[in-house]
């Protein structure tokens, strides 16, 4: 039996002799490489209901779709957990847990080994984007989870054809993922095997992936947050383009103009909901590309193009319904996989905000549940996993792989105070400073204190493969090959600004697309705006609020830019700042200067608070 794990190296290798290593180390009682073919894909589904992992749902109201229940301690990312093992501790940086890539070798090896006994261990070939789009990256997930290779069949385009390509010698991104339960002969399996010791460990120069221990979201579908951003970050650093936690949506105006707009939020901050907008706006049309991921790269022609590298939307299920996002409500309505939410007594899912709550329900962890029980029914980071395809708003390029030309960036947070509902970069430094210091309210997506304000710079801190502040410098670098007159204009957005009742002071959803509107007119060179010293604010006339119910005075306080609120901000930046280790880019460091300046400029005026006017 093997005891060190695998190694890699860099370039062609033949995955066969990888595989068959990591069997050694892993000992599964069987191999079965795993295309997702609808016959394979039909017999695995069968097999998790006879093993009791998924529970199938009534075929008449759900119809191909599946309930299964996680750990209870196992229902979200594991930050606290997730390594970068790079050479150097300096290119983990100061926001990643860093340890030694030869230590954690070892330290992985002991856990790996065995680690499949009395499992299948499943092979998959995956792609990241269309097969033969120039952005495509290849990978295999090797998992001894039949939940995550059925969550792989719709999160990525798994197929024969890219094991093809791979034994061609096409390059590919190894990633091994066990629930670090082996089973002993006499040993019964439980619903959800998984362990309470965990690793998310990723290792940028050799470009691998191994996790243990947990059968949960981003933990176990290797594919999306450890290649498509940890990894992909780095090998977006080495070849000059970008991996990011953002959606993607195509707005056409009524004249018919298309704009093309990525978005970062942290995870659970409404992206799956702003990527299938229903605009309130009249003659705004709306369609899809993606709700988590976006690599992008300048073309030669100076715009920057971008593609969903996923297949899938795994979303999060709590307060997705008709009112909020009525096409995922009815995405979601076949052949879906839900994780962690309630059953009804007629084997249909349920789960706050989709409905009235049912007088009977079975609760995400199995136990009888009735309104009033004090306990959410479903579990605040409950999922469902579903193919791309079932969007009804889907667009072409999820079928052709071609990339888009962006038009504008956002960056988002949710934030109750300090930051407007929409503010415009003075230019490509000042968005990227608005990215590098973005701040959001911590939500279920990982384990740690929701509510807890905490920088997320461009919503990758638990993402980005190595160090923050050089991934800034890199974000800097990229825009010497963009056209400035066609570079995507950066813009910060805010839906969750609060008044001193403590009310939201937008409503949100569908009436975002006020503000995506204001920002394609921006594009568009219709409207102007107003200097403020944090960036351009609409003037009151050009944002579109006609017919919300929204006092002069709530549009005042969304639009404020409050100088005690901003004082304490740049102060907390600077000191962030510091911890970087002198890694921060001079650039950045400037736009912060500048901006303390604008507020004391505007200080010295005598204003309190300045507001688009
Ligand atoms: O579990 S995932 O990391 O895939 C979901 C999220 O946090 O966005
Ligand atoms: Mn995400």
């Amino acid at each position: 039996m093997r005891s060190a794990l695998p190694s890699i190296p860099t370039g062609a290798h033949d995955c066969d002799l990888w595989v068959a290593e990591v069997a050694a180390l892993t000992r599964p009682d069987r191999v079965v490489w795993y295309y997702d073919t609808p016959d394979e894909r039909a017999a695995l589904l069968a097999q998790s209901v006879a093993d009791g992992k998924l529970i199938k749902l009534d075929p008449n109201r759900r119809p191909g779709s599946y309930l299964a229940r996680s750990d209870a301690g196992d229902v979200a990312r594991v930050e606290a957990r997730t390594f970068i093992c790079s050479e150097s501790e300096a290119d983990a940086g100061p926001t990643n847990n860093w340890r030694d890539p030869q230590s954690m070798r070892t330290e992985l090896a002991a856990r790996f080994a065995g680690a499949m006994r009395g499992r299948t261990m499943f092979v998959v070939p995956f792609s990241m984007g269309v097969a033969d789009s120039s952005l495509a990256r290849y990978g295999l997930q090797v998992t001894d989870s039949a939940y995550a290779a059925l969550s792989m069949g719709m999160m990525t385009r798994v197929s024969r054809d890219v094991r093809t390509r791979i034994d061609e010698g096409a390059h590919w991104v190894p990633t091994v993922h066990s629930v670090g339960a082996p089973l002993a002969d006499d040993d019964t399996d439980t619903t959800w095997p998984s362990n309470t010791d965990k690793y998310i460990a990723h290792f940028p120069e050799t470009r691998e992936v191994w996790s243990y221990g947990s059968g949960y979201g981003g933990n176990a579908l290797l594919a999306k947050k450890c290649f498509a951003l940890r990894i992909a970050s780095v090998l977006g650093r080495d070849e000059g383009w970008l991996a990011e936690h953002m959606l993607l949506v195509r707005l056409t105006s009524p004249e018919g103009r298309p704009f093309h707009i990525a978005a970062a939020f942290p995870s659970a901050c409404g992206k799956t909901n702003l990527s299938m907008l229903q605009p309130t706006l009249p003659g705004w049309k709306v369609e899809t590309l993606g709700d988590d991921i976006v690599w992008m790269r300048p073309g030669g022609d100076g715009r920057m193009w971008a593609i969903n590298p996923e297949a899938g939307f795994f979303g999060v299920a709590p307060g997705t319904g008709p009112g909020t996002n009525p096409v995922a409500t009815q995405m979601i309505e076949r052949d879906t996989i839900f994780t962690n939410v309630a059953l009804t007594p007629e084997r249909d899912v349920w789960w706050e905000g989709l409905s009235p709550a049912p007088a009977e329900l079975t609760d995400w962890q199995g136990q009888p549940w009735q309104p009033g029980a004090g306990t959410p029914a479903a579990h605040p980071n409950s999922r469902f996993t579903v193919s791309a395809s079932a969007c009804p708003l889907i667009a072409d390029e999820y079928f052709s792989g071609r990339a888009v030309p962006l038009d504008a960036i956002l960056f988002g947070g949710r934030r109750a105070t300090t930051t407007p509902l929409v503010v415009e970069a003075y230019n490509w430094d000042h968005g990227v400073f608005m990215g590098a210091t973005m701040a959001s309210e911590q939500t279920a997506a990982a384990e740690g204190t929701v509510g807890r304000v905490r920088r997320d710079p461009f919503a990758m801190l638990p993402f980005c493969g190595y160090n923050m502040a050089d991934y800034w410098e890199h974000w800097l670098t990229i825009s010497e090959q963009l056209d400035p007159a066609q570079a995507p204009r950066i813009f910060q957005v805010n839906w969750f600004r609060r008044g001193e009742s403590g009310d939201f002071l937008w409503p949100g959803f569908g009436d975002n697309a006020r503000v995506l509107a204001w920002i394609c007119r921006r594009v568009a060179g219709q409207v102007s705006a107003s200097s403020s010293p944090v960036g351009m604010l609409p003037t009151l006339d050009d944002l579109d609020v006609e017919g919300l119910d929204l006092t002069d005075e709530a549009r005042d306080q969304l639009l404020a830019v409050n100088g005690a609120d901003w004082a304490a901000e740049t102060s907390s930046i600077d000191k962030w700042f510091n911890g970087f280790d002198g890694h921060v880019p001079t650039r950045i460091l400037e736009q912060l200067e500048q901006l303390a300046q604008r507020l004391t400029a505007v200080h010295e005026s005598g204003a309190k608070t300045v507001a688009g006017r």
